[in-house]
């Protein structure tokens, strides 16, 4: 897959007044290289809209674009891929459906991140981080010691989670990051593209 540096997740119930493509274009243009969308209410045929609109924008502006959850939505909208859960099909099952697209899975715990790699995920993500409201029956933080663990003993891209701010984005880089995703602090921002180019400073 194509790397990327700032990973920005849809977030709807954070920007009322705001269309999501014009925040998720504010985000593009401040820097962030791969979107994901992340809805956990609308319909199915909702869904595939907001799919296909994501992918039409990133497609303009070459941005990697993955669909949570819905791997029939992923297909459909022609997503470059889909992201798992713990609870979701298995890599290996969700690999038979998608075939070369890319593949990413959540980790909360080195053993999830070690077997997500035998698996052939195509990158993980590590968090939650700190603590956060924004994913509902989350295990706690994990810390950036779990950053640590991960970047000294994984191979496949992982991109850190979960609370993660402009103020607190430092320590998880210290910690071994080289790539970020946050919700609430991109798309809640009142300038999503000034703060996703101070993430990308921070990142550089
Ligand atoms: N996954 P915010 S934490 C979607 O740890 C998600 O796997 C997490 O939102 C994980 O940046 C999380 O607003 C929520 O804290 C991230």
């Amino acid at each position: 897959m194509k790397d990327f540096k700032l990973y920005a997740i849809t977030g709807e119930q954070f920007h009322p007044e705001r269309h999501l493509i014009d925040v998720m274009e504010e985000a593009i243009l401040g820097g962030v290289d791969i979107i994901q969308l992340r809805d956990k209410t609308s319909g199915k045929t909702e869904l595939l809209q907001k799919a296909k609109a994501l992918r039409e924008l990133t497609r303009h502006y070459q941005v990697t674009f993955i669909v949570n959850d819905y791997i029939d939505i992923a297909l459909k909208s022609e997503a470059d891929g889909i992201h798992l859960g713990q609870g979701d099909l298995s890599i290996v099952e969700a690999r038979k459906i998608v075939g070369d697209k890319i593949i990413g899975i959540s980790t909360h715990a080195i053993a999830e991140a070690r077997l997500a790699e035998r698996q052939g995920a195509d990158y993980i993500g590590v968090g939650p981080i700190f603590r956060t409201a924004t994913k509902e029956d989350v295990v706690d933080p994990v810390s950036v010691s779990y950053v640590r663990e991960v970047a000294q003993s994984i191979q496949i891209p992982f991109v850190a989670i979960g609370g993660i701010k402009l103020h607190n984005v430092d320590e998880v880089i210290a910690a071994g990051a080289t790539r970020i995703c946050a919700i609430s602090e991109i798309v809640g921002s009142k300038d999503v593209r000034g703060t996703c180019e101070a993430f990308i400073s921070k990142l550089k």
